[in-house]
């Protein structure tokens, strides 16, 4: 699991990367393995797809979700969804060990109880990116939320409350997990193109999921 002596000794400490955000050096690094073998089944209920954004562009990255609630994005706009617009069926159950690693991440970054109702899955191919946006449309801002990065490496942009602030720029490596809550909930942030690779567990892709409390 988690936190043993070699993972302390094979990765820097944890970061605080702004008031609210911390990295936490690959937390999940021992498990990866485990939470990408979730993958294939889930993946299989709600398929990856590319959505439209609300002006019509199909967006860089194929996404999933699973939980509860799932994002979507649509001619109508951003919003959670009980059910797949694409099978008509509920999305597929939050697995239960996603579920506790991520309140473990939520807690080792100071943001006990964190209990997650939504789990976005990107796939990203080389050269996909994620431009610069905010996550507002879960009810309650007072959850963090935890990113928990797989597979090629990835240069997220962290923003500041308007559009045009500076970015400062975080490099996210397989087993990395970003949290981030608090006074920072509302930060602009994106992703930049992902550079050419190929990662032992997940050939040419990186795999982002983003787990937060939506309703
Ligand atoms: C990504 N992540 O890392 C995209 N949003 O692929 C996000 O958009 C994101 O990592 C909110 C909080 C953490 C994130
Ligand atoms: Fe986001």
């Amino acid at each position: 699991m988690t936190g043993d002596l070699f993972d302390m000794l094979e990765s820097p400490r944890d970061e605080q990367v702004g008031p609210g955000t911390c990295l936490l050096h690959g937390f999940v690094r021992n498990s990866a393995a485990e939470i990408l073998a979730a993958l294939p089944a889930l993946l299989e209920q709600a398929p990856l797809r590319r959505m439209m954004t609300p002006g019509g562009q199909p967006m860089s990255v194929e996404m999933s979700q699973c939980g509860s609630l799932g994002w979507v994005s649509d001619r109508d706009g951003y919003r959670y969804t009980r059910r797949d617009p694409l099978t008509g069926n509920g999305w597929p159950a939050l697995p239960p060990f996603w579920r506790e690693l991520a309140g473990q991440a939520a807690a080792a970054a100071g943001y006990a109880s964190f209990v997650p109702d939504a789990c976005l899955i990107n796939r990203y191919a080389v050269g996909s990116r994620m431009g610069l946006h905010q996550d507002r449309d879960e009810r309650d801002f007072t959850a963090p939320i935890v990113s928990v990065s797989l597979g090629l490496t990835a240069i997220f942009q962290l923003g500041g409350a308007g559009r045009s602030d500076a970015v400062q720029r975080l490099r996210l490596v397989h087993g990395d997990v970003l949290v981030w809550g608090g006074v920072d909930r509302l930060r602009f942030h994106g992703v930049q193109a992902i550079a050419p690779g190929r990662h032992e567990l997940t050939g040419e892709f990186r795999y982002n999921l983003t787990f937060r409390k939506a309703g």
